[in-house]
C-alpha cells in the first residue's frame, strides 16, 4: 500500500484521519458544481469511499487520486491480487493549477501507430493532463485522413528513407520506407477514448510553412513559378523546408476544405494551424505572391503570412471555433481572436498576454522533451539543451513580468512538447517523455511555490517510493535516475546540442 504522501501531481491538501481500511472497490461519485471546473474532494473513511467532484472532470481526476492511493498494482491492465487493497482513511481536496495541462505529440515526423497513441492517453489520464495536442503534418509527412484530398496520405504519408539522428557527419540514412496515418475512425476513436479520460485532442495541421509533405501530394499547392514543385518528394531529412505553401485563393480554398474535415473529426474548441518557421525566400522570389502582397496592400511577406493568419482564424470563428498558433503567428500583427502558443523563450506569450491574448506556454528552454535529459554521453541522440528532472519540476509558466499584473490569466496553461525527428519509436517517447512528464504535470496542476522554492527532494522521494512502481506497472519505458539502460543507448547517432540553457528570466 501507498502512502497518502506519495501522491503525483501533489494535491492542494491532505488531511489523514488515521486508520485503514479495505477498498472493496465501490466509489460514490457527486457531482457538485459549487467546487469548480475539474476541483474533487476525496473522501475515505470507514463507511466508504466518495468523491465529490466539480464536474465529471473533477470527478475522473479523483479517481485517479483514488488509483495512486491503492498502490502501484492499481495501474496494472488487470488485478495481480484477489485481496482487496487497504486505503488510509483521509480527505483530499484538489483543484488544478491550470485549465490548460497538455502535452504535444509529433506524429508527422515518425508516424506512432494508433494503439501507441491510445496507451498514451492513459497515461496522460494518470497524470491528470487534459490536453493531447498532435501534430499532424509537416515536411516530413502527413498522418490525416482526408477525403476529398486523398493524395494527401496516399503520397504524403510516406518517405523513402530517413535521416537517422540530427546533425552532418557521419550522415547515416535508415534506408527503410517509413510512413503510416491515421483514417479518420482511427482519429474518431482516439478522440473518444480521450474523452472519456477527460482529455481534449487538439488538432494540428501547420501552415503556411512545414508543408512540403502537402505540397509533394499536391504540386499546385507549392510556389510553382519559382521552384519545379512537382519534382519534390516528402523530405527525408530535418530542419526547416524552404518549400512552403503559396499565397493564392485556390490553396486557402484546399485548406479549408481539409479543415473542414479537421472540424468534423475534432469537437475540440482550439485548432491549431501552426505558422512556425514559415521561411519566405519562395515568397520573396514569386511573382504570384507579390502581386498578392501588392494587391492585398501589404508592406511585406510577413504581412502577407498574417493576412493568412488572419483569414483562418476568422474562418475559424465562423465556425465556432478559436484559432492557436506558434507564437510566429505575432509577426505581421496577431490575429484578433488568435491564442498563441509560445515556444521561444517566454517573449511571445508575454506580449500575447499583454495585448489581451490567451497564451499556452511551451518554452524549448524549458519544456521540449525531444531535449537530452542529462549531460551524460551515453543518453540516446544527443540533441538540444540539457532539461533535467529538477529543470522541468522548477519550469514555472507564467514569467514574472506577468506575475501579479492583470495580464497573469492569459496565461491558460502550459504544454511540454516531444518532437520526434529523433524519436523514431514508442520506446523512444516513453524515454524522452518519463519521467519528466511526471514533474510537468506537477508544475502545472499543484499549488507550488516559485521555481527556486520548489521541494525538488520531496518530488524526487515521491518519484523513488511511488511513483516509478506506477510507471513500470504501467510498463511505461522511462528513463531511469541513473541514465539510460544499455538497449536505450543509441550510440554513433549524430545529434546537435544546443550547449547549455541558462535558467534565468533575462530572456523572459
Ligand atoms: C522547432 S517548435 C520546431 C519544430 C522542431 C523542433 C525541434 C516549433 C514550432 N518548431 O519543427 O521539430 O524545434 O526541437
Amino acid at each position: 500500500m501507498s502512502s497518502e504522501a506519495n501522491l503525483i501531481p501533489a494535491p492542494r491538501r491532505v488531511e489523514p484521519h488515521g486508520g485503514v481500511g479495505p477498498f472493496l472497490g465501490e466509489v460514490r461519485a457527486i457531482v457538485d458544481t459549487t467546487l469548480g471546473p475539474e476541483a474533487y474532494r476525496l473522501t475515505v473513511a470507514a463507511d466508504g469511499v466518495e468523491i465529490v467532484g466539480g464536474d465529471e472532470a473533477g470527478v475522473f481526476w479523483g479517481r485517479q487520486t483514488l488509483r495512486q492511493l491503492q498502490g502501484p498494482d492499481a495501474f496494472r491492465q488487470a488485478s495481480i491480487d484477489p485481496a482487496p487493497t487497504e486505503l488510509p482513511y483521509l480527505t483530499v481536496e484538489d483543484a488544478p493549477r491550470f485549465a490548460w495541462r497538455g502535452f504535444m505529440l509529433d506524429v508527422a515526423r515518425h508516424f506512432l501507430p494508433k494503439d501507441d497513441v491510445l496507451r498514451f492517453v492513459d497515461a496522460l489520464a494518470a497524470h491528470k493532463l487534459n490536453v493531447l495536442h498532435l501534430h499532424l503534418t509537416d515536411d516530413q509527412g502527413w498522418r490525416i485522413e482526408i477525403k476529398r484530398h486523398p493524395k494527401l496520405t496516399e503520397v504524403g504519408a510516406w518517405r523513402p528513407r530517413t535521416k537517422l539522428g540530427w546533425g552532418g557527419e557521419p550522415l547515416l540514412w535508415d534506408e527503410r520506407p517509413h510512413g503510416g496515418f491515421y483514417t479518420q475512425d482511427d482519429l474518431r476513436e482516439i478522440v473518444a477514448y480521450a474523452a472519456e479520460r477527460h482529455i481534449t485532442v487538439v488538432p494540428e495541421i501547420d501552415l503556411p510553412g512545414h508543408s512540403q509533405a502537402a505540397v509533394a501530394a499536391y504540386p499546385e499547392l507549392g510556389n510553382r513559378d519559382v521552384v519545379d514543385t512537382a519534382a519534390l518528394g516528402v523530405k527525408t531529412d530535418w530542419g526547416i523546408s524552404p518549400h512552403v505553401l503559396s499565397p493564392l485563393d485556390s490553396t486557402i480554398a484546399f485548406y479549408e476544405g481539409v479543415l473542414e474535415e479537421v472540424l468534423d473529426l475534432f469537437p475540440s474548441r482550439f485548432v491549431h494551424i501552426g505558422g512556425d518557421e514559415c521561411l519566405k525566400d519562395e515568397w520573396r522570389k514569386s511573382p504570384a505572391a507579390q502581386a498578392r502582397i501588392a494587391e492585398l496592400g501589404l508592406a511585406d511577406e510577413d504581412e502577407l503570412q498574417s493576412w493568412m493568419i488572419r483569414h483562418f482564424d476568422r474562418w475559424l470563428a465562423a465556425r465556432g471555433r478559436r484559432l492557436i498558433g506558434w507564437d510566429e503567428i505575432l509577426q505581421g500583427g496577431l490575429a484578433p481572436g488568435a491564442a498563441v502558443m509560445c515556444w521561444r523563450w517566454y517573449r511571445g506569450g508575454v506580449a500575447a498576454a499583454e495585448a489581451g491574448h490567451d497564451v499556452v506556454m511551451c518554452p524549448q528552454q524549458e519544456v521540449y522533451f525531444d531535449h537530452v535529459q542529462s549531460d551524460d554521453p551515453r543518453e540516446p541522440v544527443p540533441f538540444g539543451w540539457v532539461h533535467t528532472l529538477e529543470d522541468v519540476y522548477r519550469f514555472e509558466p507564467v514569467p514574472p513580468s506577468l506575475a501579479g499584473t492583470p495580464h497573469e490569466t492569459r496565461v491558460i496553461g502550459a504544454q511540454a512538447n516531444l518532437w520526434t525527428e529523433v524519436v523514431e519509436s514508442r520506446a523512444r517517447v516513453d524515454y524522452q517523455a518519463f519521467p519528466r512528464l511526471a514533474a510537468f504535470a506537477e508544475a502545472v496542476w499543484s499549488d507550488l511555490p516559485g521555481p527556486g522554492d520548489r521541494d525538488f527532494a520531496d518530488f524526487a522521494r515521491r518519484m523513488d517510493t511511488a511513483h516509478y512502481a506506477r510507471l513500470d506497472a504501467l510498463g511505461i519505458a522511462y528513463r531511469p535516475p541513473g541514465g539510460p539502460h544499455p538497449w536505450q543507448r543509441r550510440p554513433g547517432i549524430p545529434g546537435r546540442m544546443h550547449g547549455s540553457a541558462r535558467k534565468t528570466w533575462e530572456n523572459a
